[in-house]
C-alpha cells in the first residue's frame, strides 16, 4: 500500500525518538515512509519532498527535529498536508530549544506540535487524523481507547486494593 503517513527527521539521530510514531501507526497498520530531510543541510530535497508529498498519496506529515528544529515548519509551508512536530530532545536546553522552534509558528502556517519527545503521540494524532474519514480505523480506536482506560483502571484499583 502507499504511505499515509510520512515519519520524517532532520538528522538519523533522531530516529531513537521517531521510532515511537512509526510503532504507533504500525499498530493500528497505517502504513508509513521514513525519511531524513534537513531544513539546513538538505533544504531543496525538504522542500521537493514537502511540494510532492500529497500528490503521491500521503495524508499526514510528522516532522521531528532538535536544537534549531525548523523542519516541521518549513515542510509546513510548502504543502498543506496537516504537520505533526515531535520536538527531539538534545544534550543541552532540557529539548526546550527543540519545542520553541517549534511551536511558535506564524498564524497562516499550522503545526501541530506534541510534547518534547512525543513520538508516540504523533503517531497516534495522525491516526485520529485518518480516522475522521475511515470508519474502520475509528472503531480500532475506540477499541484501543477503551483498552488503555481500562488497563490505568485496573491499576488505580490494584494501588488501593
Ligand atoms: C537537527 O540537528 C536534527 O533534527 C537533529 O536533532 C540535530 C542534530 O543532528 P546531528 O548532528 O546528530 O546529525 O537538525
Amino acid at each position: 500500500m502507499n504511505p499515509l503517513v510520512g515519519v520524517i527527521m532532520g538528522s538519523d539521530s533522531d530516529w531513537p525518538v521517531m521510532e515511537a510514531a512509526g510503532q504507533a501507526l504500525s499498530e493500528f497498520d497505517v502504513p508509513f515512509e521514513v525519511g531524513v530531510y534537513s531544513a539546513h543541510r538538505t533544504p531543496q530535497r525538504m522542500l521537493d519532498y514537502a511540494r510532492e508529498a500529497a500528490d503521491r498519496g500521503v495524508r499526514v506529515i510528522i516532522a521531528g527535529a532538535g536544537g534549531a528544529a525548523h523542519l516541521p515548519g518549513m515542510v509546513a509551508s510548502a504543502t498543506v498536508l496537516p504537520v505533526i512536530g515531535v520536538p527531539v530532545p538534545l544534550k543541552y536546553l532540557d529539548g526546550m530549544d527543540s519545542l520553541l522552534s517549534i511551536v511558535q509558528m506564524p498564524a497562516g502556517v499550522p503545526v501541530a506540535t506534541v510534547s518534547v519527545g512525543g513520538a508516540r503521540n504523533a503517531g497516534l494524532l495522525a491516526v485520529r487524523m485518518l480516522a475522521a474519514d475511515s470508519g474502520e480505523l475509528g472503531e480500532r480506536l475506540r477499541s484501543a481507547m477503551a483498552s488503555f482506560q481500562a488497563g490505568l483502571e485496573n491499576l488505580v484499583l490494584d494501588k488501593h486494593a
